[in-house]
């Protein structure tokens, strides 16, 4: 016996075998939404004993509105894990879980965090900006100076160059697109470009990098080059319209776009102009990488070209055949996507996605897909493409160039960061899905 969903589904015409619906046939809507009416995937009206009934919170006045607005209680479940296990006191490292999210921008409470020893709290009437080295005038701002300053407002995504590294593995972690790829957000950012404030210094024609310091008690740094500050990099001051949230930074962070995360140094409070780069832990210890045979890669800055589907994905666990629409994320720090790609059959055969607007350089991009489950085994998978022409690598095609895997856990991120190659999802007869490798 099918149900009504999917009666539904199957007049939706299929594009690349496995259920893959033509997202044309959705854009008219018709197919999908007329058909809701009487056959849709909602349930029948008339079913229902008693369809609408009069709840306790209809019938009484609801609570008094809070100074600041939280999430509703219902929601506990959606927060981001700490990847300490023990939890211990002053070390932070929290993961977005991007599974239980839609849409692109994440809330500030669920930006993941990276922070070498806790965030430290920061006084923003006391808190400065040194910018020094090779400048014509070194000059100190502070947050009321910088706030007068013409301010832009961007869309960026934020990754840790480890973000994903589980899938260095040489078999699958069994864990959610939370632990897997969790170490990626992405926010509105508001404040001053950086050459607006280095025009105000002037810059030594003999400066090639800065320095970038955070006010943190590791007071964690990074050689930057030049190039990149003129071009897009910001002193964000805002997040998501308000002030920045204490973790990414408050009052005030570098924003490197489409860099490795650990380069957009938050608590900023210094700025050095300098010829070579220091060689800070941040760029030598960690953050260079082993590539096959005796290469290593130092220096390598953007966040390569990835995608992966957040619904459906590990603990989401499908209700039964019939339509779904599988979404997911993809974004490149070289600039804007061009395509995603999505697979119902472990990549034999694919279709691409609707790309939400806007699609914006170096921010994350929502795909869409809407797709009919026949309740068979299936492993779903997405590929993305960027502007620059880069695609998302398999996983031979990446371990040709950087070496096969040859480690099980622990998978520590460094040196094995900028991985991004194709995630796969295995959905079983139950509709239980699990990490696999295509
Ligand atoms: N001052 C300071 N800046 C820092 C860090 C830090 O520990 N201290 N961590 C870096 C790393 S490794 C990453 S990935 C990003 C994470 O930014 P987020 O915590 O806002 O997500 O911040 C970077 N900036
Ligand atoms: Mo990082």
């Amino acid at each position: 016996m099918i149900n009504k969903n999917e009666r539904l589904a199957s007049r939706l015409p299929d594009v690349a075998g496995n259920g893959l619906v033509d997202r044309r046939a959705l854009l008219g809507r018709g197919m999908l939404f007329a058909s809701a009416a009487t056959a849709g995937i909602g349930s029948s009206l008339a079913a229902a004993a008693e369809p609408l009934p009069v709840d306790p919170w209809s019938k009484e006045p609801g609570t008094v509105i809070p100074p600041y607005g939280v999430p509703a209680k219902y929601e506990s479940k959606v927060v981001r894990t700490l990847t300490n296990p023990n939890n211990e006191a002053r070390t932070s490292n929290a993961r977005t879980p991007h599974h239980l999210l839609d849409g692109t921008i994440t809330p500030a409470g669920l930006h993941f965090v990276v922070a070498r020893a806790g965030f430290p709290d920061i006084d923003p009437s006391k808190h400065r900006l040194v910018i020094h080295g090779l400048v014509k005038q070194p000059l100190v701002f502070d947050l009321e100076a910088l706030s007068r300053y013409p301010k832009v407002t961007r869309i960026h995504f934020v990754e840790c160059g480890g973000n994903s590294a589980p899938l260095y593995n040489k078999d699958p972690i069994q864990a959610n697109v939370q632990a897997i790829h969790g170490l990626l957000s992405c926010s509105e950012w508001t404040g001053v470009r950086l050459s607006t404030l280095l025009e105000e210094t002037g810059i030594d024609p003999k400066a090639k990098w800065l320095l970038a310091e955070g006010a943190d008690a590791p007071s964690m740094n990074r050689s930057i080059p030049l190039a990149k500050a003129l071009d897009d990099a910001m002193v964000a001051l805002y997040q998501n319209g308000e002030r920045i949230n204490p973790a990414q930074g408050y009052p005030m962070r570098l924003l490197v776009p489409g860099y490795e995360g650990n380069m957009n140094v938050k608590w900023l409070h210094r700025i050095k102009l300098i010829e070579e780069p220091v060689m800070a832990i941040n760029e030598t210890l960690q953050y260079t990488y082993r590539v096959a045979g005796p290469k290593i890669w130092q220096f390598f800055f953007p966040m390569e070209v990835k995608s992966f589907i957040t619904q459906p994905s590990p603990g989401l666990t499908l209700k039964g055949p019939g339509f779904y629409e599988i979404s997911g994320l993809a974004y490149s720090g070289n600039g804007r996507i061009a395509k995603v790609m999505v697979s119902a059959d472990g990549g034999k055969s694919w279709a691409e996605a609707a790309l939400v607007e806007p699609v914006l350089s170096k921010a994350l991009t929502r795909f869409r897909m809407p797709w009919r489950w026949d309740g068979q085994p299936v492993v779903l998978q997405s590929r993305a493409w960027d502007e620059a022409g880069n695609v998302q690598p398999t996983r031979s095609e990446m371990f040709a160039e950087r070496g096969e895997p040859k480690v099980n856990t622990p998978v520590t991120a460094f040196p094995m960061g900028h991985m991004n190659v194709i995630t796969s999802w295995a959905v079983d007869h139950n509709g239980e899905i699990k990490h696999v490798y295509g």
